[in-house]
């Protein structure tokens, strides 16, 4: 029996916010299935292939029938017929019968959902696990894992600037003790907040809901909560940012609302440098606006020998934009969300060129997610080094580090954890 596809299907559920979003089913021949669900964001770069949603009253606009009909109507028609092993072919024609740059007309929703759903297809058929099909016989590292501890920004109605608070445990050895050292730093910052009182709730992705008095503060507690979680900061757990700095303004100038600042692009890089200098940071993601790579440049020139700069809006998972970045050394990782660029093919092509640069890479979820472990997988097999999922609660988040746990047991003894491993050269060599 082929890999040939027999049946392309959408239809219309619920992500983690409570909002529609598209799920995809892709049938061969073979009985093979894939299935896979489209993750949204919150924090979105201008550069982004772009969702279709309804608009109008229902659901705050955010309906997907649109994109559902447009699978039924035009996408399965198109691949039907197609190899699903022939991933590139496929993502060739959702691309071109979308026939936007964006992906627009169809909606990146829509074609992410389905380009994924013919990898995991393709998966089935040759009945192996997605992360073995996509190692293809390499040796693949488990990823290190960056979770997060506070959630501000877009994610928790702005309480703090800085959007993404979080921890890494490159020396953990494994990827199953780098949990369980997180796991441990999450409760100690609640139990923290609760005596203290910032605690508001809990954000977007799980992580603790902040009501602090500065960005600072923040880092204050946090660095207390590793140090209260009995694991020492700066030596076995490291503080990772996403300052997300495209909510926060542009080149023109950043508002750090809680410090009650307004800040030139020079001076947001010089704030975020002198928070390197006073925390144990090891990763700072997207530090100024997505088209002020000035300001980014800055920030990698100052502490890139060792602490990881990752492009998220200013990369969008778009491997033009990762080679733009390298020729001015503007950041030293990447971060690869396959529905920022829509097909499984562009995403594999942006951190293809992010890693040929010798470069860290992170494969990383969305504001918005879903049951689906996809990014488990990807990570993983493609030997990305890296995985960023939210934080260390809700399913949608737990679901993705406990399949990671699965792949590890899979592996057996050939487990290899990326830990340190994962950063591009001189943090790595610094951390050694
Ligand atoms: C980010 C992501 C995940 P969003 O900015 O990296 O934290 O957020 O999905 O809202 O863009
Ligand atoms: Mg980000």
């Amino acid at each position: 029996m082929t890999s040939r596809i027999l049946s392309v299907t959408g239809r219309q559920i619920w992500d983690s916010r409570g909002r529609p979003t598209v799920e995809a089913e892709v049938v061969l021949e073979s009985g093979a299935l894939g299935r896979a669900i489209a993750p949204a964001g919150a924090s979105r770069g201008a550069h982004e292939a772009i969702d279709l949603r309804d608009g109008g009253e229902a659901f705050g606009g955010f309906g997907v029938n649109r994109a559902v009909a447009g699978i039924a109507a035009e996408i399965a028609p198109a691949l039907i017929g197609m190899d699903a092993r022939e991933q590139a072919a496929i993502d060739a024609a959702l691309c071109e019968l979308d026939g936007t740059a964006n992906k627009a007309r169809l909606g990146a929703n829509a074609i992410v959902a389905v380009s994924l759903a013919v990898l995991h297809a393709a998966a089935d058929h040759a009945r192996e696990p997605l992360w073995r099909y996509l190692a293809g016989g390499r040796k693949v590292r488990l990823p290190l894992p960056e979770i997060q501890i506070f959630g501000g920004g877009a994610h928790a109605g702005r309480r703090t600037d800085v959007q993404d608070f979080m921890v890494m445990c490159p020396k953990a050895g494994t990827f199953r003790r780098a949990l369980e050292i997180t796991a441990d730093v999450y409760r100690a910052a609640g139990r923290l907040m609760e005596a203290r009182g910032p605690l508001s709730g809990v954000a977007d992705e799980g992580g603790w809901w902040p009501d602090f008095a500065s960005n600072e503060d923040a880092l204050d507690v946090l660095t207390k909560a590793i140090e209260a979680s009995g694991h020492r900061a700066g030596e076995d757990v490291w503080i990772s940012l996403d300052i997300a700095a495209n909510e926060l303004g542009d080149a023109a100038g950043y508002t750090l609302a809680l410090d009650d600042r307004r800040l030139s692009g020079g001076e947001m890089a010089g704030r975020i440098v002198e928070w390197c200098n006073r925390y144990p940071i090891l990763s700072i993601e997207d530090p100024a606006g997505q088209d002020d790579w000035d300001s980014v440049g800055a920030v990698t020139a100052a502490v890139g020998n060792r602490v990881q700069i990752i492009g998220d809006d200013v990369l969008v998972t778009n491997a033009a934009r990762v080679e733009r970045a390298a020729a001015g050394n503007v950041v030293n990782a990447a971060l690869i969300k396959v529905n920022q660029v829509g097909t499984v093919t562009e995403a594999k092509a942006a951190l293809d060129a992010a890693l040929a640069q010798g470069w860290g890479a992170i494969v990383s979820a969305r504001s918005g997610e879903s049951e689906d472990v996809a990014i488990a997988h990807l990570s993983t097999g493609w030997d990305a080094g890296q995985l960023k999922v939210g934080s260390f609660t809700r399913s949608e988040r737990m679901a993705k580090w406990n399949e990671v746990l699965r792949i590890e047991e899979a592996m057996g003894a050939d487990a290899v954890y990326a830990g340190a491993s994962a950063f591009a050269a001189p943090i790595r060599e610094a951390l050694a």
